[in-house]
């Protein structure tokens, strides 16, 4: 079992001490700038809790996770971690990590109850994000903020289908940033419009087993076409992303002097076999169809890549003139989420209509029989740090734009059930040590503008359609107990011990 905490953040077992003291690791020595940020990422609707409560209203994921069957463990995110009720515990037990930001998301439903441009806002879901940008303020900690982070306004949904409806969708999420950026903007200086748009729309669209629960697969979903609305999707996300970094530029960054961008999800894709032209044709169509879909248009040649317009043909939309100005270079910064790699293998049978991976297969192993990585507690995560650099490389060498790591991190076996040894999370702090130490080797040896890194995540939470049972924290939740208890893993210190050995004085 776990002890019982006595102390205020808890305090650190006094055995749980790194040093960094290989050739590799004294060579890496103060290898990130001074005002390099490094903290934890959250999403509002996986750790604030208060789903009904104060004036909030329902969002996507508080109506699907009360559909049998929809969440693994039947669990809620009705409560989750009450990071709502216990944000001043939640500042403390950060900055006793040595944290110096921290990424959080704004849940829209909680400032504008009803979602639409012409809906009533909630005074006191306001006051509970300025009170939290007060208090990690006040702790020396700098606020990075997400404004949509997957949990859109339910009411919208019901309306008009969302972000199905670019028409009627822009004017309600541009209403929605313009207020966040004025009542926040003061403070608040890094802004991300929209977290990995991609999942939003795969998991949501495509497979349906994200909210709002929608595709072609009639036992699963009632309705939805998992053919063209991911595409859709994704093309509303980027367009109105494109739109609020207009406004927030031209109507605020004068004034305030933040900066704003977008985070893209995306993890390594390595040839299965690497001598296999095709297999290594199949690894770059692999990451245009994962990356390439936002970061080209965002980044790049300001459209699709040819390779998804090959395969899609009229089921990808096409930006009008003025949308591509829009959304070309409307993102100062590459917010980066990754979390893994993987061997891609070329198919030779044409795509499924259903297909949105490039036609390809996704290997543990390459031909040679080399695994891609240790396993952790999630079937598709594995620790592949190998991948990382290249895939930094990869966005660096394209794009050459500041990165921000705005998240990473790991699940690990033997997690579900408290032990005496479940707070020593080995596995979790050998992935950051690989991690974080190719992040460092792209920063010194590859000269990648790598400017923070947010690991996923802070506390254990509620991980979506896998409910309880996916921890990612480096911080326990005995989430049985009325207080959602907090005790510190090990990997927390390991951070913080990482972080001050790389970050130069
Ligand atoms: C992030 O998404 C989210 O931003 C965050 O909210 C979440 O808690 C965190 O990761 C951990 O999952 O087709 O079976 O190979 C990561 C999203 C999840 C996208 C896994 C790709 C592949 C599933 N990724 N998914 S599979």
């Amino acid at each position: 079992m776990i002890s019982p905490q006595t102390q205020n953040p808890p305090t650190r077992n006094p055995s749980w001490t790194h040093s960094f003291d290989t050739p590799e690791e004294r060579y890496l020595k103060s290898s990130l700038r001074p005002d390099f940020h490094w903290g934890f990422a959250t999403a509002a609707a996986q750790v604030e809790g208060a789903a009904f409560t104060h004036g909030k209203g329902l969002s996507c994921w508080d109506t699907f996770c009360h559909i049998p069957g929809k969440i693994k463990d039947s669990s809620t995110n009705d409560d989750s971690c009450r990071s709502y009720d216990f944000y001043k515990q939640d500042v403390a037990l950060m900055k006793s990590y040595g944290v110096t930001a921290y990424r959080f998301s704004l849940a829209w439903s909680r400032i504008i109850p009803l979602g639409g441009a012409d809906d009533p806002v909630n005074e006191e879901g306001i006051k509970y994000y300025s009170d939290l940008i007060d208090e990690l303020l006040a702790n020396g900690i700098t606020p990075f903020v997400t404004l949509f982070h997957w949990d859109i306004p339910q009411t919208l949904e019901d309306r008009y289908l969302g972000m199905l409806n670019q028409e009627r969708y822009t004017p309600d999420f541009l209403r929605y940033a313009r207020l966040c950026f004025s009542r926040f903007g003061d403070r608040i200086k890094h802004w991300i419009t929209y977290n990995e748009p991609g999942v939003y729309t795969l998991a949501g669209y495509a497979a349906g087993v994200h909210a709002p629960g929608r595709s072609s697969f009639r036992d699963r979903n009632a309705e939805g076409d998992s053919s063209t609305e991911p595409f859709i999707v994704a093309h509303t996300e980027l367009v109105t992303h494109g739109l609020a970094a207009k406004l927030y530029k031209q109507e605020f960054q004068p004034t305030q002097k933040g900066t704003i961008g977008i985070t893209l999800h995306g993890n390594w894709s390595e040839p299965w076999d690497i001598s296999d032209l095709l297999d290594v044709a199949a690894a770059e169509r692999a990451r245009e169809f994962e990356i390439g879909w936002f970061a080209e248009p965002l980044y790049g040649s300001g459209d699709y890549p040819a390779s998804m317009r090959a395969q899609l043909g009229d089921r990808l939309p096409t930006f009008t003139e003025e949308e591509k100005r829009l959304v070309r270079g409307s993102s100062e910064f590459y917010g980066m989420n990754t979390y893994t790699s993987f061997f891609v293998r070329h198919r030779d049978s044409p795509p499924d209509i259903n297909d949105h991976k490039g036609n390809i297969e996704v290997f543990d192993k390459n031909k040679s029989g080399v695994s891609r990585g240790e396993e952790s507690d999630t079937q598709w995560l594995r620790t592949a740090p190998w991948g990382f650099r290249k895939l930094l490389r990869w966005i660096w060498n394209r794009y050459h734009i500041p990165i921000y790591m705005t998240e990473n991190g790991t699940t690990a076996k033997g997690e579900k059930e408290p032990s005496d040894t479940i707070l020593n999370d080995t596995h979790r702090v050998e992935f950051f040590r690989g991690y974080v130490g190719e992040l460092a080797k792209a920063v010194k040896e590859d000269g990648v503008d790598i400017q923070s890194y947010f690991a996923w995540t802070f506390t254990d939470n509620w991980e979506w359609a896998a409910g309880y049972t996916d921890r990612f924290g480096v911080t326990y939740i005995d989430f049985d107990s009325p207080k959602k208890t907090r005790y510190p893993k090990r990997s927390a210190y390991f951070l913080q011990d990482f972080f001050s050995h790389l970050i130069a004085e």
